[in-house]
């Protein structure tokens, strides 16, 4: 089942790559009928903080897939009942999986089930016997760049906050969440006042380094779970869930005081002071899916400007 015990500077090259990568507390579903081969799998991956998820029967496949959500499968080629090949298939041809990464265990390397293997949409293979430095870098390497592909397609580029994508998917997430446990969840819009002034006075450039700072001091308040987005231009939103808007507005005009206390631009004897008014939607009351809630916080919003600017309405 095992090659011989790698040498000591393959396993230094891994702990290499796991270092570089922060990649260990990575999901992987192994599905093997071969019980030997799981245990195997456990004892090379497990150490490297790997959380597995080991399955015998692939029957039980697509059930054991949507409960754990892997970040990774690994899938053996021969099994009864059905091949992992056609599994892969199928998990490529369903939008919910088909950025999932695939790497496939296989006894047999002759062109013919290699070339299989791939056009059934691996990503790539390892063959047994299983050398254990090779398993654990390739799983590696795999989930770097999957994380990179991942983090590219959420981040919005110059601000370094989520995009509208992101923030999109997580805001329905949390309004399931907010719907089953019966808690309140509050969204913001956030437009930064007379932008076009800083474009126009100081650069298009020092608008940018503006709306980095800006992007970077609501990373900065508010709480790792709340959803912090650029939806465009120079217009963002936050979405906290279990809070009202009541704590919504609270929180918004100690942002508000922070931004007019440390966001300026330009040199002494034209100083521009940045600031941002906000409007503030709360579910259920103003509404139930992200639309109407973006919809009544806009209004909101519209009102702050109307009202003179650098202030938050709920
Ligand atoms: P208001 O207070 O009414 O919101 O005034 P405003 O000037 O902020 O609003 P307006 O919608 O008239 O202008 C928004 C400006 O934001 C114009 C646009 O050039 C600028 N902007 C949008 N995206 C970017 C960007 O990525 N970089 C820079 N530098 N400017 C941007
Ligand atoms: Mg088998
Ligand atoms: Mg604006
Ligand atoms: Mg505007
Ligand atoms: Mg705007």
């Amino acid at each position: 089942l095992e090659k011989p015990v790698p040498p000591s500077q393959v396993m230094e090259a891994v702990t290499q790559v796991l270092q570089r990568t922060h990649t260990t507390e990575a999901q992987v579903m192994v599905v093997d009928d071969d019980p030997q081969i799981l245990t195997l799998l456990r004892t090379f991956l497990e150490p490297w903080g790997m959380r597995l998820i080991t399955l015998s029967d692939p029957q039980r496949f697509w059930d054991t897939l949507e409960l754990s959500t892997p970040d990774l499968i690994v899938l053996d080629v021969e099994m009864p009942h059905m091949s992992g090949i056609e599994l892969c298939q199928v998990v490529r041809n369903d939008p919910r999986w088909s950025g999932l990464p695939v790497l496939f265990l296989t006894g047999h390397t002759d062109p013919e089930t290699v070339h299989q293997v791939f056009a059934s949409g691996a990503d790539d293979y390892v063959s047994k016997p299983i050398v254990g430095p090779e398993l654990v870098t390739r799983i590696v390497n795999r989930l770097e760049r999957t994380q990179l592909l991942r983090n590219m397609a959420e981040t919005d580029a110059l601000t370094g906050v989520a995009n509208r994508r992101k923030s999109t998917q997580e805001l329905g997430k949390y309004l399931h969440q907010a719907e089953r446990h019966d808690r309140p969840l509050c969204l913001a819009i956030l437009d930064l006042d007379r932008f076009k002034q800083v474009n126009d006075r100081y650069g298009h450039a020092t608008g940018d380094a503006v709306l980095r700072q800006f992007g970077k001091l609501l990373l900065r308040t508010f709480r790792s779970e709340d959803v912090v987005a650029r939806w465009g231009g120079e217009e963002f939103i936050v979405g906290m869930y279990g809070m009202t808007k009541h704590e919504g507005l609270k929180r918004l005009n100690q942002v508000l005081q922070m931004v007019n206390h440390d966001l300026s631009v330009g040199p002494p004897e034209d100083r521009f002071y940045v600031t941002f008014s906000a409007g503030i939607s709360e579910y259920p009351e103003d509404g139930k899916d992200i639309q109407s809630l973006y919809r009544t916080a806009d209004k909101a919003l519209y009102q702050a400007k109307d009202r003179g600017r650098n202030c938050v309405l709920a």
